[in-house]
C-alpha cells in the first residue's frame, strides 16, 4: 500500500469515526429528568431525619410535580407527613402538600405547584443539573430496631404514570406523553317499546356484535417515557442503639456527655432525649426515663461501673 493510499484510508477512517461519535446518542443527553434520593443514617427513635431528594431537569422548566415516595419495608423507617423546603429548589412555593396513601406511613405523595402567595411570585425551576435539593423528606425510626434485622431500608420513587408527574410552565407534562385510548362498547336491546319498536326499554351490554347500538369513548392516558426519566433510589442504614447513648452523637459510647444530656433532660432544659428508649438505663419495665435512670448511668460511669441494660 502506498503512503498516499494509507493516508487516504486513515483519513476516511477518522471521518467515519467522527460521524459515528456525532450520531451515537449520548445516554445522559437524552434524559429530560433525573431524580436521586440521598443515603442517610437512621438511629433509634430518630425523628426529623432529613433525606435530600435531588432533581436535574435538563431541558424543561419545572412548574409543578407529584411524586410518590415509598420504603420497601413497613418497619422501622417511616415518612413524616411533611417535607422541608428551606434551602431547596421549592423554597417559597406556596403549595407543597403531603399525604399518605395508607395508614402505615410507608408511602408519601408530595405535590408541589410553583405558586407564591401572590400570582406574580411563582418560582419556576429553570433547567439545571446541580445544586440545591428539590426538597427534603423528613423520616423517623420507630423504637430501637432489632440488631439482627436487615439494617438497610430502601427509599424509592414510584414510577407509575398516575403517581409520577412533572409539568412545565405551560402545564405540559415533562418526559410523558398522553396516549389516546379508544374504548368501543356494544349494546343489545332486550325489550322494544310497542307498537312500532322505535324505542328500547331495556339495554344490555354485550362483548361483541351483533348489537343494536354502539358507543365509542376516547380516554387520555398518561405514559412515562422511561428513556427520558432516570430515578435513583436512596437508602436509610439504621444503626442499632447502645443503652445510655443519649447525647445525640450516636457514637455508640456512653460517657460524661451522655450523663450531662440526661441531667439536662431531667432537670434543666427538659428537652426530649434524641433516643428515649436508650435512656431507660435502669431497665424499668415501664420504660419511663426518670431520676433512677440517671442514678444507674452515674453508677455505671463513676461508681460501681456496673453494666446498664435498657430492658429492650
Ligand atoms: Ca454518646
Ligand atoms: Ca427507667
Amino acid at each position: 500500500m502506498s503512503s498516499h493510499t494509507l493516508s487516504r484510508t486513515l483519513g476516511t477512517a477518522v471521518l467515519v469515526l467522527g460521524l459515528i461519535l456525532l450520531f451515537v446518542p449520548n445516554g445522559r443527553a437524552q434524559l429530560e429528568l433525573e431524580l436521586s434520593i440521598a443515603d442517610v443514617i437512621g438511629y433509634p427513635d430518630g425523628q426529623d431525619i432529613g433525606v435530600d431528594v435531588f432533581m436535574s431537569n435538563y431541558t424543561d422548566t419545572v412548574a409543578g410535580f407529584q411524586i410518590l415516595f415509598q420504603v420497601d419495608r413497613p418497619l422501622p423507617a417511616h415518612f413524616q407527613l411533611e417535607v422541608d423546603t428551606v434551602g431547596t429548589l421549592v423554597s417559597g412555593w406556596y403549595d407543597v402538600i403531603c399525604r399518605y396513601l395508607s395508614s402505615d406511613s410507608t408511602n408519601l405523595v408530595v405535590t408541589g405547584l410553583a405558586q407564591g402567595i401572590q400570582p406574580n411570585e411563582a418560582r419556576f425551576i429553570p433547567p439545571q443539573a446541580d445544586g440545591l435539593p428539590l426538597l427534603r423528606l423528613r423520616m423517623s425510626v420507630e423504637g430501637n430496631p432489632d440488631p439482627l434485622s436487615a439494617p438497610v431500608v430502601n427509599i424509592i420513587i414510584n414510577s407509575l404514570p398516575d403517581q409520577f408527574q412533572f409539568i412545565d410552565a405551560s402545564a405540559n407534562f415533562i418526559a410523558c406523553s398522553a396516549q389516546q385510548l379508544i374504548d368501543t362498547s356494544y349494546f343489545r336491546c332486550l325489550a322494544w317499546a310497542p307498537p312500532d319498536e322505535a324505542e328500547c326499554l331495556e339495554w344490555t351490554r354485550v362483548p361483541l356484535p351483533p348489537f343494536d347500538m354502539m358507543t365509542i369513548d376516547t380516554t387520555l392516558t398518561l405514559m412515562i417515557d422511561h428513556d427520558k426519566v432516570a430515578l435513583h433510589e436512596g437508602t436509610m442504614t439504621i444503626v442499632p442503639g447502645v443503652c445510655g447513648d443519649v447525647d445525640g452523637s450516636f457514637d455508640r459510647i456512653v460517657d460524661i456527655s451522655d450523663a450531662q444530656r440526661m441531667i439536662d433532660h431531667l432537670s434543666l432544659s427538659l428537652k426530649e432525649l434524641p433516643s428515649p428508649s436508650m435512656g431507660n438505663t435502669d431497665g424499668s419495665t415501664d420504660f419511663v426515663v426518670d431520676i433512677e435512670d440517671l442514678h444507674a448511668m452515674i453508677s455505671h460511669l463513676f461508681i460501681g461501673l456496673e453494666g446498664i441494660d435498657c430492658g429492650l
